[in-house]
C-alpha cells in the first residue's frame, strides 16, 4: 500500500499538541460532529436563516432553498476529514453525520420506520432491495449536473441505469486483511479464515450476504445461489468456523488489524488499507476461489425531510476534487472519472484499489434474490444462534 506522505498523514497533531493517529482523528471528528449536531450548534453557524443558494451549474432554474440541516447516514470510516466541513462552510448547511456498518442494519432501520435521514449509502444489491420495497425516492438530476463526471459504467449500473435513484459514492472489493508478520504462511485463500492455528485472531464481517459469500466461494458455489442445500452446507461451514473467531465485526477490525489484535480479517479493501497505513505488516488479498466487488451509492429515502439539499450535497460529492479527496483518504476507488487527475498516483495506480480488468473480470457482484433472500436471512439467524 501507499507509503508516500505517510508520516504527514499519520501524525496529525491533536488540539493538545500531541501526536495522534489518523484513525484517532477520524474518530474524534466523528464524535464531535455528532455532539455538535445534538446540541443545536446550528444557530451559531449561520444556519438560522433560509439560504437561497441553488446547486452550482444547475440548468433547471430551480428556486428551491437549502435547508439548515442535512441528515447523512453513511458507512463508518468512509469519508475524508474535510468533506463535510467544506460543504458546511460553502453552503451554510449543518450536516448531522451518523454511521452504520452493514446493509442489514441500514435496511432494518428504514423498515422500522426511521424517517429523518436525507441521504443513505446502500450497496448495489441493496439498492434493488430498497427499490422493490419502495423505500427510495427518485432524484431530480437537474440538481445534480455533476453526475456527468462519473464513469459511463456508473451511469448505467444495472441496479439503477440512468442514476434515477442513486449516485455512486465509492467502490471496492471484499477480501482478507492479514498481518504478514503474524501469519507467515498466508495464502490468498478463504481457507485461511478456518485455520485452527489462528484461533481467536480471526474476524468476519457482520453482513448476511458477505458472510455467506465466503463460505459459498470456499465450497465452489456461487454467492448468488438459491439452492437451499448449498446454503445449508455454507451454514454448516460457518458454524464450524465460529469457535475460531475473535468475533464478527464490520467496524472494529481496522483498529484491531492496526494494533496486531486481529491477524486475519474478512474485510473491505479500503478498510484494510486504512489499517495498513498504521501497521506495515497489514496486507490485503483477494482469494483465488473468488471474491465480491461492489459499489455503494447515495440515495434519498422516502420521507427524507431535505430532498433538495440532499441533491445539492450529491452534486458536491460529484465534484472531481471532492470525490478524489474521499478516495485519497479512505483508499476505496472513486466512481468519478474526472476525479482521476486529483487522485494520489499511489491510489490511482494501486492495482488493489483500481484492479486491472483481468482481476475485475473474475470478481462477482451480489444479486438481489427477491424472496429467496429469506433463505439467507434464516440461515444467518441459525448461524448466529448456533
Ligand atoms: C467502509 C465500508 C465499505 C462498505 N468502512 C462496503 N460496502
Amino acid at each position: 500500500m501507499k507509503k508516500i506522505d505517510k508520516e504527514l498523514r499519520v501524525l496529525l497533531l491533536d488540539g493538545l499538541g500531541g501526536p495522534m493517529s489518523r484513525r484517532g482523528f477520524i474518530k474524534r471528528v466523528g464524535a464531535a460532529g455528532l455532539l455538535l449536531g445534538a446540541s443545536g450548534f446550528l444557530a451559531a453557524c449561520g444556519g438560522g436563516k433560509e439560504t437561497t443558494t441553488t446547486a452550482g451549474g444547475g440548468s433547471g432554474g430551480t428556486t428551491e432553498s437549502l435547508s439548515k440541516e442535512l441528515y447523512f447516514y453513511n458507512w463508518s470510516d468512509y469519508i475524508a476529514e474535510d468533506t463535510i466541513p467544506n460543504f458546511e462552510k460553502r453552503f451554510g448547511v449543518k450536516v448531522i453525520y451518523d454511521n452504520y456498518s452493514s446493509n442489514d442494519t441500514l435496511l432494518a432501520k428504514l423498515q422500522s420506520g426511521a424517517t429523518g435521514y436525507d441521504i443513505i449509502v446502500p450497496t448495489d444489491y441493496m439498492v434493488t432491495t430498497m427499490l422493490g420495497l419502495g423505500l427510495l425516492q427518485p432524484l431530480n438530476l437537474d440538481n445534480i449536473p455533476n453526475v456527468v463526471n462519473l464513469y459511463q459504467r456508473f451511469r448505467e449500473a444495472p441496479f439503477d441505469p440512468g442514476n434515477k435513484y442513486t449516485i455512486p459514492w465509492q467502490w471496492g472489493t471484499t477480501g482478507i486483511g492479514y498481518n504478514s508478520a503474524k501469519v507467515p504462511d498466508f495464502k490468498p485463500s478463504w481457507d485461511m479464515l478456518w485455520d485452527e492455528k489462528y484461533k481467536g485472531r480471526i474476524t468476519m464481517l457482520t453482513e448476511i450476504r458477505d458472510v455467506f459469500a465466503v463460505a459459498l466461494f470456499k465450497l465452489g458455489y456461487s454467492p448468488n445461489t438459491r439452492d437451499p442445500k448449498q446454503i445449508e452446507e455454507a451454514k454448516q461451514l460457518l458454524i464450524q468456523q465460529k469457535p475460531l473467531l475473535k468475533h464478527y465485526t464490520s467496524d472494529t477490525y481496522i483498529d484491531e488489524l492496526a494494533s496486531n489484535d486481529s491477524w486475519l480479517s474478512h474485510g473491505w479493501s479500503g478498510d484494510v488499507f486504512q489499517a495498513a497505513l498504521e501497521n506495515d505488516a497489514v496486507k490485503y488479498a483477494v482469494p483465488t476461489e473468488g471474491a465480491l466487488t461492489w459499489v455503494d451509492s447515495m440515495a434519498i429515502p422516502k420521507g427524507a425531510p431535505h430532498k433538495y439539499t440532499a441533491e445539492v450535497f450529491m452534486n458536491y460529492i460529484c465534484e472531481p476534487e471532492v470525490a478524489a479527496a474521499i478516495s485519497n483518504y479512505v483508499f476505496y476507488a472513486s466512481p468519478n472519472e474526472k476525479a482521476e487527475q486529483f487522485l494520489d498516483p499511489e491510489v490511482l495506480n494501486d492495482p488493489q484499489i483500481y484492479p486491472p480488468k483481468e482481476v475485475m473480470d473474475k470478481l462477482t457482484w451480489l444479486e438481489e434474490l427477491g424472496k429467496d433472500t429469506e433463505l439467507y436471512n434464516k440461515a444467518y439467524a441459525e448461524l448466529k444462534a448456533a
